[in-house]
């Protein structure tokens, strides 16, 4: 019988070899894909999230786990679809217009995602319009800009005024190593996030998921 335990212990370790072969596993014995994610994937992640938070692991582990997560998830996805599992919310994320910094947003991406999230990455140098117009494709409930760069910081404010301007309903979040709480309180974003784990609680607060 397929053990989620091990499954998330897997993840954890980055063994992304194992983790597909788990998954496989866990569907071939008819456990829930939902249980699946929850239990193995999500609950390996949120492992990671943790040690990353209390600086016992760095961005390499997270990579390497995020890797594996990336590879159960592959095999879990068609099984997700078929149940009709839905993410809990979706997530348009991008750096903004000017900066190419993608190895923080990537990495939030990756955390989200091992969160539960549906994250749609719309790159780097992103517009404002690129944002609004993702979040009305995707319907999405949030809008998630990171910036490296102090001379792209005010593109920020300038993505969450096109997000209220547009009506939208996606509240917005931001985050990148020049980036404060002050900050996102100056320009009336709706969050913001220090570190990648962190994003995952903040954005879980504001879809009321926490
Ligand atoms: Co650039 N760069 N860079 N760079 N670069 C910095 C940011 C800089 C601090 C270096 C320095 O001078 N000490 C400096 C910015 C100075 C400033 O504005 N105050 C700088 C500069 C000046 C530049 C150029 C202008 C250099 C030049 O060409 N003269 C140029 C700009 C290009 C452009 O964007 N238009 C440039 C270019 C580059 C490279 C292309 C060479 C490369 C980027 C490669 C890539 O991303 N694919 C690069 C890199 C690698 C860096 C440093 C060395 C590392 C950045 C990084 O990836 N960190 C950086 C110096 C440094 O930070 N030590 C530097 C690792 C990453 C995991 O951390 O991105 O902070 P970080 O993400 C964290 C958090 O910030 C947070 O979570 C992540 C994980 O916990 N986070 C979020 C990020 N986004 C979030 C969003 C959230 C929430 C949290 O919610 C949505």
């Amino acid at each position: 019988m397929a053990d989620l335990q091990l499954l998330a212990d897997s993840l954890i370790k980055g063994d992304r070899n194992k983790v597909v072969e788990l998954t496989k596993q866990a569907i071939e014995d008819g456990l829930s894909p939902k249980d699946i994610l929850e239990s193995g994937l999500i609950a390996g992640m949120n492992v990671i999230g943790k040690r990353f938070k209390a600086n016992e692991i760095y961005v390499p582990e997270v990579l390497i786990a995020a890797r594996a997560m990336k590879g159960g998830m592959e095999v879990l996805q068609p099984a997700l679809a078929k149940a009709g599992v839905k993410p809990i919310a979706t997530v348009v994320l991008g750096t903004v217009k000017g900066d190419l910094h993608d190895i923080g947003k990537n990495l939030v991406g990756m955390m989200l995602t091992g969160g539960g999230l549906r994250v749609v990455d719309i790159g780097t140098d992103a517009p404002a319009e690129k944002f609004v117009d993702a979040v009305r494709r995707e319907n999405a409930d949030i809008c998630a800009m990171s910036a490296l760069l102090t001379t792209t910081m005010p593109q920020m404010k300038t993505v969450v005024d096109a997000i209220r301007t547009a009506g939208v309903r996606a509240k917005t979040i931001i985050g990148g190593a020049p980036v404060t709480q002050s900050f996102a309180d100056e320009i009336g974003a709706d969050g913001y996030a220090s570190d990648a784990a962190s994003a995952v609680d903040v954005v879980r607060s504001m879809i009321g998921a926490a």
